[in-house]
């Protein structure tokens, strides 16, 4: 098939190369310190002003929006949560036929699915898969708040071991709440994917590296994936205004590794000289209260097995789910 034009973005090297226009504006109603909100504000000034964006149902799409008002200042569609990868694969299935009819004389817009958790790896599995395996140019993120939080963070699996959400309480039987380790979800669709070229993990605590990701994604002719760790103060339990120190927490504690992914080579990010232990991340979110020391030792070795690896696959202490 002919390539259409394509837009090329340009890297950034600091804030001060970050675009001052607004694309995702004021007024919409997430919490404060909300981090997904804060993820699409830079997300969308990596796409810029020339791009689709897909939003399945989600916070940021429930929370954004109401009836003909919406914060997105370019062009948005709502999507179910099951079907990102597919609406997003149809409308770049139709541009890329319009440009090559010449009926539309632009270049393919940047087309961005902005999915949570479990509009990705989960219940939007299927879709985002089928879209990587096809090929589309299209970016695929991963808002990651490590919950189904729109419908009152109920679990999800890329909620973390040990997490409290409303289907993971902890109690007598199940001391930890949540039981298993969370999906690899870069894994997953590197595992798979011979057309996907371009993984990468980013942080809404290091905004320049998040921006850039994207645009080198949205550059890679056909599908690039964008994990990106997003806190919420709602489900996480902590004070709105620490978002942003608790993202750089989970880096600091290896919690959270920030990685790209590029034809087979990993290169990384922001990897401290010492890591911290994790507890030091988890005691600022009510989440992890309950957790008595023997969970919060499996916690930490889960990270120290990690960051030998960061994106590869280990082998983790994971109970089988009928385990008793
Ligand atoms: C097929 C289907 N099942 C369930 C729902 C209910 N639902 C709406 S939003 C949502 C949570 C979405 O979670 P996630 O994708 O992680 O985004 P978040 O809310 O965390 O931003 C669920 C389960 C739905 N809308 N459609
Ligand atoms: S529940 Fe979490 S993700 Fe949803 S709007 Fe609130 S802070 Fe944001």
């Amino acid at each position: 098939m002919a390539q259409v034009p394509t837009q090329e973005l340009e890297m950034i090297k600091n804030l001060r190369g970050v675009d001052q226009k607004e694309y995702y504006v004021p007024g919409h109603r997430t919490c404060a310190g909300c981090g997904p909100a804060l993820c699409y504000k830079l997300v969308s000034k990596a796409a810029g002003q020339d791009s689709i964006f897909l939003g399945p149902t989600g916070c940021m799409y429930v929370a954004n929006c109401s009836y003909m008002c919406t914060p997105f200042a370019y062009a948005w569609t709502h999507c179910q949560i099951t079907n990102g990868g597919a609406v997003a694969s149809g409308i770049e299935a139709a541009y890329n036929v319009l440009i090559r009819k010449g009926k539309y004389k632009g270049k393919l817009p940047n087309i961005v699915v902005m999915a949570g958790d479990g509009g990705a790896i989960d219940i939007g599995l299927q879709a985002a898969s089928a879209m990587m395996y096809r090929g589309h140019d299209v970016l695929f993120v991963m808002y990651d708040n490590e919950s189904y939080a729109n419908t009152g963070i109920q679990t999800s699996p890329m909620t973390p071991y040990g997490g409290k959400t409303t289907f993971t309480p902890p109690g007598k039987n199940v001391p930890e709440g949540k039981k298993l380790f969370p999906k690899d979800a870069p894994q997953l669709f590197i595992g798979g994917h011979p057309a996907l070229h371009y993984v990468a993990t980013a942080s809404i605590g290091y905004p320049v590296d998040l921006i850039n990701k994207c645009r080198k994604g949205l550059n890679y002719k056909g599908p690039a994936f964008v994990h990106l760790h997003c806190p919420c103060p709602k489900g996480w339990l902590y004070d709105c205004k620490d978002t942003i120190r608790v993202a750089k927490m989970a880096v600091e504690t290896g919690f959270w590794t920030n990685y790209e992914w590029e034809n087979g080579e990993y290169t990384y990010q922001h990897i401290p000289k010492t890591y911290k232990p994790v507890k030091e991340y988890m005691k600022g979110q009510e989440r992890f209260n309950h957790l008595q020391e023997e969970h919060i030792a499996k916690m930490q070795a889960f990270i120290t097995a990690k960051v030998k690896a960061p994106g590869k696959p280990i082998e983790i202490p994971v109970l089988g789910p009928r385990e008793a």
